[in-house]
C-alpha cells in the first residue's frame, strides 16, 4: 500500500470553547490554544483537530455556522488564526478543521434570504416543501427531537427541513450552486494552510427527495433520522465530486464522521481511492446505547467491547485505516465508560490509553484524555448546556422515567461530560479562565490537572507522553503504523491483548481488565519490556502475571 503523509500521525481533538481562555470571558479562544502548542507538541501530537471555530450563534456549539469565512469573535480574529497556523507549522504540526456541510445556521445569509423568498434562488439552497394533509411533509424526527420539518414563518403550509436543530437548516446538495459555494470555501481554507478536515454528519447530505413517510418508531408517530438516512442513496457520487473538487487538489487528510456506515461500502469510503483518508470507528460508542432508547443503556460489557474493537480492526485491515477514539465532544469520557469501577484510577486510565493508542489506525486523543478527565455528576438538568441532552432528558421523562432516572441517564451519556473546561491547574477554575467558565469545571480538578501531573513522574500525563513516544520511536514505528493486528487471549474473560506484527518484529500489547491478576503463557520469549503502567512486570520465562489494571507492551523474540 502506498505510504501517505498522514499514516504515522497522532492527532488531538480540541474543543476550543473549553480548552484555554486568554481574555477572561469564560470562553476558550485561539490565543489560548496558541499558548498551549508546546504542551501539545510535548504530548507527541502531530495533527490538531479544532471543533468549529467559525462565526456562529452557538445553538449547537458552533456546529451551526453563520459565516464559513469568519472566525467566531468569541474565539478571536483571522490574525489569531494565521498565528495559530504559523505556530503549528513552526512545530511541524498540522491543522485539521471541522467542516459542517450538511447544514448551516438559520442566521446564515443564505437562509435569511431564503426565508424572505422561499421560491427564489436561495430557497433552492435548502429544502422548502409544502405540507401534506395539513401536516408536515413527512414523519421524520430530527436528531435533537421533534419534527425535521419546521413551519416557515409568514408562509402558509410551507416547511423547511432540518436533520438537527431547527436552527440548523439542511443545505440542498442537489443544487450545483450550493456545492460550488461549499467547494470554494473548502479550497479557501486549504489555501490558508489547513492540512486536513474532519467532515461532520456527512452521510446526512443524501436525501430521498420524494420524502416518503416511514414506519413510525416512537409514540410521537415519527421515525428516527437514522432510518431516514438509511433509505437515501447516492452518497458515493456526491463524496467523489466533493473530493475531486477540493481535498484531492491539496492532498488533504480527511476524516469523515460516518455513523452506521454499511460494511460493504467501507472500501469505497477509506480504501486506497476512498472518498476519505479515514473515518472514525464509533463501534464501541454504539455499545453504550440501549436497544430502544439511549437512556436504557447498561454498563458496557467487557467481552462485547473487546470483540467489537477487534471486529472493526479486522474489517478494514486489508485496505484502509480507522481513526481510533475513546471519546470526543459528543461522547462521555472513555475512562468513565470503558473501565470497571475498580479501574477508575490512574492505572486503569493508562491501561485504556495503551490498548487504544497502539491499535492499527490513526489515534485521536481528545483534550483532557491524557490526564484522565472523567464524567461529571450533575444534580439537576439546569446544570447541562447541551441542546441534545435537554431533548434526551425530555425524551426519557416522556418514556416514563422519573426525574432521578432521567438525570442519571444524562449524567452517564451527556455530551457535556466531555465539554467541561480543560483542567490545567489547581487554581481557581482549573486555570482555564480568570472569569466564570461558560460550563462549570469538573469538581475533581483539584486532583486531576496538568500542573500536578507535570510534577509527578508517574502521572497519567507522563505516561501518555511515553506512549506516544513509543508509537513514534523509529525502532518500532513501522510495526505500529503498518503492522497487522492479531487478537490474542480472546478466550480469557478479562484480558484485552493483541500482537502488532511487521516484517520480523512482533509487539504484544496487553491490558488486564480483571480485578484479579491473570496468569498467562506468552506466545514466545520476551525480548524487551517496552512499556508498563505499573512499576514491575512479573515474568518467569514464558509465564506472565498481569496484575489487575496492568498494561504492558512487550517486544517478542
Ligand atoms: O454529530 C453528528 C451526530 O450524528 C451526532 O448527533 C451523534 O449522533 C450523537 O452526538 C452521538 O452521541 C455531529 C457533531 O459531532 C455534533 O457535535 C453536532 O451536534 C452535529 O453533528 C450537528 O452538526
Amino acid at each position: 500500500m502506498e505510504r501517505k503523509w498522514w499514516h504515522d500521525k497522532i492527532a488531538c481533538q480540541l474543543y476550543p470553547k473549553s480548552y484555554q481562555d486568554s481574555d477572561g470571558d469564560g470562553i476558550g479562544d485561539l490565543k489560548g490554544i496558541i499558548s498551549r502548542l508546546d504542551y501539545l507538541k510535548e504530548l507527541g501530537i502531530d495533527m490538531v483537530w479544532l471543533s468549529p471555530i467559525y462565526a456562529s450563534p452557538f445553538v449547537d456549539q458552533g456546529y451551526d455556522i453563520s459565516d464559513y469565512y469568519k472566525i467566531a469573535p468569541e474565539f478571536g480574529t483571522m490574525e489569531d488564526f494565521e498565528e495559530l497556523v504559523a505556530g503549528l507549522k513552526a512545530r511541524d504540526m498540522h491543522l485539521i478543521m471541522d467542516l459542517v456541510l450538511n447544514h448551516c445556521s438559520d442566521q446564515h445569509e443564505w437562509f435569511q434570504k431564503a426565508l424572505k423568498d422561499p421560491y427564489g434562488p436561495y430557497g433552492d439552497y435548502f429544502y422548502f416543501r409544502k405540507g401534506k394533509n395539513g401536516k408536515a411533509p413527512s414523519n421524520y424526527r430530527s436528531y435533537f427531537g421533534g419534527s425535521m420539518w419546521e413551519p416557515v414563518p409568514g408562509w402558509e403550509d410551507l416547511y423547511y427541513y432540518h436533520s438537527f436543530a431547527r436552527e440548523q437548516p439542511d443545505l440542498n446538495w442537489y443544487n450545483p450552486a450550493v456545492t460550488r459555494e461549499l467547494y470554494q470555501m473548502i479550497n479557501w481554507w486549504a489555501e490558508k494552510g489547513v492540512d486536513g478536515f474532519r467532515i461532520d454528519a456527512i452521510i446526512n447530505i443524501q436525501k430521498d427527495l420524494s420524502f416518503p413517510d416511514y414506519e413510525p418508531d416512537g409514540p410521537d408517530g415519527l421515525c428516527s433520522a437514522d432510518v431516514v438516512v438509511s433509505h437515501a442513496s447516492g452518497i458515493g457520487e456526491m463524496l467523489e465530486d466533493l473530493k475531486k473538487h477540493t481535498f484531492a487538489l491539496h492532498d488533504s487528510f480527511t476524516v469523515g464522521e460516518v455513523f452506521n456506515g454499511k460494511e460493504e461500502e467501507l472500501r469505497e469510503f477509506i480504501g486506497p481511492d476512498g472518498h476519505f483518508s479515514s473515518i472514525f470507528d464509533f463501534s464501541q460508542h454504539l455499545l453504550c446505547l440501549g436497544k430502544h432508547g439511549w437512556y436504557e443503556a447498561k454498563p458496557v460489557d467487557f467481552k462485547t467491547w473487546r470483540s467489537t474493537i477487534f471486529a472493526s480492526q479486522a474489517e478494514v485491515e486489508s485496505f484502509g485505516r480507522y481513526s481510533n477514539i475513546i471519546e470526543n465532544h459528543d461522547e462521555p469520557r472513555g475512562a468513565s465508560m470503558f473501565l470497571p469501577d475498580y479501574g477508575q484510577n490512574d492505572a486503569g486510565v493508562k491501561m485504556l490509553g495503551t490498548v487504544s493508542v497502539l491499535l492499527r489506525g490513526i489515534p485521536f486523543i481528545y483534550q483532557g484524555q491524557e490526564i484522565g478527565m472523567k464524567n461529571v455528576r450533575r444534580t439537576s438538568i439546569e446544570e447541562f448546556d447541551d441542546i441534545s441532552t435537554k431533548d434526551q432528558y425530555a425524551e426519557a421523562l416522556a418514556a416514563g422515567l422519573d426525574e432521578q432516572e432521567a438525570l442519571a441517564a444524562c449524567n452517564r451519556l451527556s455530551r457535556d461530560n466531555a465539554r467541561t473546561p480543560m483542567q490545567w491547574s489547581s487554581d481557581k477554575e482549573a486555570g482555564f479562565t480568570e472569569g466564570t467558565p461558560w460550563l462549570a469545571v469538573n469538581p475533581d480538578y483539584q486532583k486531576t490537572n496538568v500542573e500536578a501531573q507535570e510534577r509527578d513522574p508517574d502521572s497519567i500525563l507522563h505516561y501518555y507522553r511515553k506512549l506516544t513516544a513509543l508509537r513514534k520511536n523509529p525502532a518500532y514505528k513501522d510495526t505500529f503504523v503498518y503492522g497487522c493486528l492479531k487478537p490474542v487471549y480472546e478466550e480469557t474473560e478479562q484480558v484485552m491483548a493483541y500482537i502488532r506484527e511487521y516484517e520480523h518484529q512482533r509487539i504484544l500489547v496487553m491490558g488486564n481488565w480483571g480485578q484479579e491478576a491473570a496468569e498467562l503463557e506468552l506466545p514466545g520469549t520476551v525480548k524487551e519490556v517496552l512499556l508498563s503502567n505499573l512499576p514491575d512486570v512479573v515474568l518467569d520465562g514464558r509465564q506472565l502475571w498481569l496484575k489487575s489494571c496492568q498494561a504492558v507492551v512487550l517486544q517478542m523474540e
